[in-house]
C-alpha cells in the first residue's frame, strides 16, 4: 500500500493568529458558574439559589427508595451469580444519586437511561421485576417506554445522549415547558456520540439535562486513563 504524503502545513503568520484568538475571546460568552452542593465526602455546601428545603417525611421516603432500590439491586446481583441472569449492572453506591434525581422530576418529563439506572425507574413507577427481562435474555427491553416517560435501557454507551437531545429538540418545537434527562457514565464522557449530543443541545439550547454518574470506572479503566 502505498501512502501519500500530506505537504506540510504552512506555518501560520504569528501577528494574524494573535488577532483571531482576541477577537475570538471577545466573543466568548461567560463561563457558566460552577455549582456545588456537596463534598467529595458528602457534606452539604450550602448555596443561596439551591436552599434545601425538605419535612422528615420527605427525607424517610427517599430513603425507602434508597433501601428498597438496594435491596432489590441485591437481589438480582443473586440472581446473575446464580446463573438466572446473563449480567446485572449493579447500582450499589449510586442509590442516592438515582434517587435524588429521580424524585425531582416531574411526570411530564423524560428519561433516557444508560443500563444501570434501576433506582429511576424505581421513581418513574416502572415494575422492577420488569427490568429483569432484558438481563435474562428474554425481551429487549420488558416495558412501554411512554407509560412511564422512562426510555429503554441503553447498552450502546453513551447513544442514549442523543436520542435524549433529539427527543429534547422536539419537546422545544412543541413549546412544553418540560425537561429530558439523559444519564451516562464517566466512560461514556469519552465517546464521540455523547460530545456530538452536547455540542446539539448547546447549539439548539434543547431543554435536556445531562446527568453523569461518575463511579471511577469503566469497566477495568479508571477514571484517570480514560
Ligand atoms: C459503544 C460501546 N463501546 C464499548 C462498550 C463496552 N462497555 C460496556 S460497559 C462499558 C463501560 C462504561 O463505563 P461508564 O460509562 O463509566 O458506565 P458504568 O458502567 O460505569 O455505569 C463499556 C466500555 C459498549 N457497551 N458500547
Ligand atoms: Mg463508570
Amino acid at each position: 500500500m502505498t501512502v501519500e504524503r500530506t505537504a506540510p502545513r504552512a506555518k501560520p503568520r504569528r501577528a494574524a493568529t494573535k488577532k483571531t484568538t482576541t477577537a475570538a475571546a471577545r466573543k466568548r460568552p461567560p463561563r457558566p458558574e460552577m455549582v456545588q452542593l456537596l463534598t467529595p465526602e458528602g457534606e452539604r455546601v450550602e448555596h443561596p439559589d439551591y436552599a434545601l428545603e425538605t419535612t422528615p417525611g420527605q427525607l424517610r421516603g427517599l430513603y425507602r427508595d434508597m433501601v428498597l432500590t438496594r435491596r432489590f439491586d441485591a437481589e438480582a446481583t443473586a440472581l446473575q451469580r446464580q446463573g438466572e441472569l446473563g449480567l446485572w449492572p449493579s447500582l450499589l453506591g449510586q442509590e442516592a444519586a438515582q434517587i435524588g434525581s429521580g424524585r425531582a422530576l416531574r411526570d411530564d418529563d423524560y428519561v433516557f437511561p444508560t443500563y444501570r439506572e434501576h433506582g429511576v425507574a424505581w421513581c418513574r413507577g416502572v415494575d422492577p421485576t420488569l427490568l429483569l427481562g432484558m438481563f435474562r435474555g428474554v425481551n429487549h427491553g420488558g416495558w412501554d417506554p411512554n407509560s412511564n416517560n422512562f426510555h429503554l435501557y441503553t447498552i450502546v454507551i453513551g447513544s442514549q445522549a442523543l436520542h435524549a437531545t433529539g427527543y429534547a429538540m422536539g419537546v422545544a418545537k412543541d413549546g412544553s415547558d418540560s425537561a429530558v434527562v439523559a444519564y451516562f457514565g464517566d466512560g461514556a464522557s469519552s465517546q464521540g456520540d455523547v460530545a456530538e449530543a452536547f455540542t446539539f443541545a448547546a447549539v439548539y439550547n434543547a431543554p435536556v439535562v445531562f446527568f453523569c454518574q461518575n463511579n471511577q470506572w469503566a469497566i477495568s479503566e479508571p477514571t484517570e486513563r480514560q
